[in-house]
């Protein structure tokens, strides 16, 4: 019922020597029965779009403003995402909440904005170290939750990333209990929130630390739609294994 997502977070990397990999990315996934969605730089957005005009790869961008235009300097609304060839936007990942002091109403507002410029947005939670040894992880998570998705969110509109802080970049995975835990209460909240048909429509992805040596053990967790994968996604090589096991 939920296509399963295989989501590539290049965060700040990527010059246009990068559009060769993404090219040999979009031919290693070729018969992927996943969606592939890459969310290169912004600065690399239009050219990846005219690269992959005739690919199954989709394109994402990595955060937006909540306004649609106006004086923010430095910013990109979800207008111009979509202008430059994005279907989706990552939104309130751990590193911007960090980097930037985002918050969850934030986060909720530039969802609204890249709902109504029709952009999925891809939204960020998953708790820190500190959170998770004080058995904080439900808590954090169901928070975050429900402050930054909109009222009215769909499986169109939306896709949740869980990714535990402490296991981005780091190469530290949660164990499959541990993500099976999160999941499942993911899904019981969008079901409180949205009803059953809807919250069935979400699609619920895994974030951090993901490779093909780990990508078996967390896809055959319940209610993991798929990955939001930071470095692996860089290389061909690394990325196409991922897909292929969803
Ligand atoms: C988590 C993830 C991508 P990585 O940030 O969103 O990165 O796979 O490098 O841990």
């Amino acid at each position: 019922m939920r296509r399963k997502l295989a989501a590539g977070n290049w965060k700040m990397n990527g010059t246009a020597a990068a559009l060769d990999e993404l090219a040999a990315l979009a031919e290693a996934t070729r018969e992927a029965r996943a969606e592939v969605l890459i969310c290169p730089p912004a600065t690399l957005l239009s050219r990846a779009a005219d690269r992959l005009s005739a690919s199954h790869v989709t394109l994402g961008g990595q955060d937006c403003h909540a306004a649609t235009s106006g004086a923010h300097t430095g910013d990109v609304s979800a207008e111009m995402l979509r202008d430059a060839g994005a279907s989706a936007v990552i939104l309130g990942h751990s590193e911007r909440r960090a980097d930037h002091g985002e918050t969850d109403a934030e986060v909720r507002a530039k969802a609204e904005a890249a709902t109504a410029a029709g952009l999925t947005a891809v939204i960020c939670v998953g708790e820190t170290l500190e959170d998770r040894e004080n058995g904080k992880t439900l808590d954090v998570v169901r928070s975050q939750l429900d402050g930054s998705l909109p009222d009215g969110s769909t499986g169109d509109t939306v896709v949740v990333a869980y990714e535990p802080v402490w296991a981005i970049g780091t190469g530290k995975v949660p164990t499959v209990a541990q993500i099976a835990e999160v999941h499942n209460d993911l899904r019981n909240s969008l079901i409180q929130r949205f009803g059953g048909e809807t919250a069935n429509a979400i699609r619920l992805l895994y974030g951090g630390s993901v490779k093909a040596s780990n990508a078996d053990d967390i896809f055959a967790v319940a209610h993991v739609d798929g990955a939001l994968v930071g470095g692996a996604s860089l290389k061909a090589a690394d990325f196409a294994p991922i897909t292929a096991a969803l």
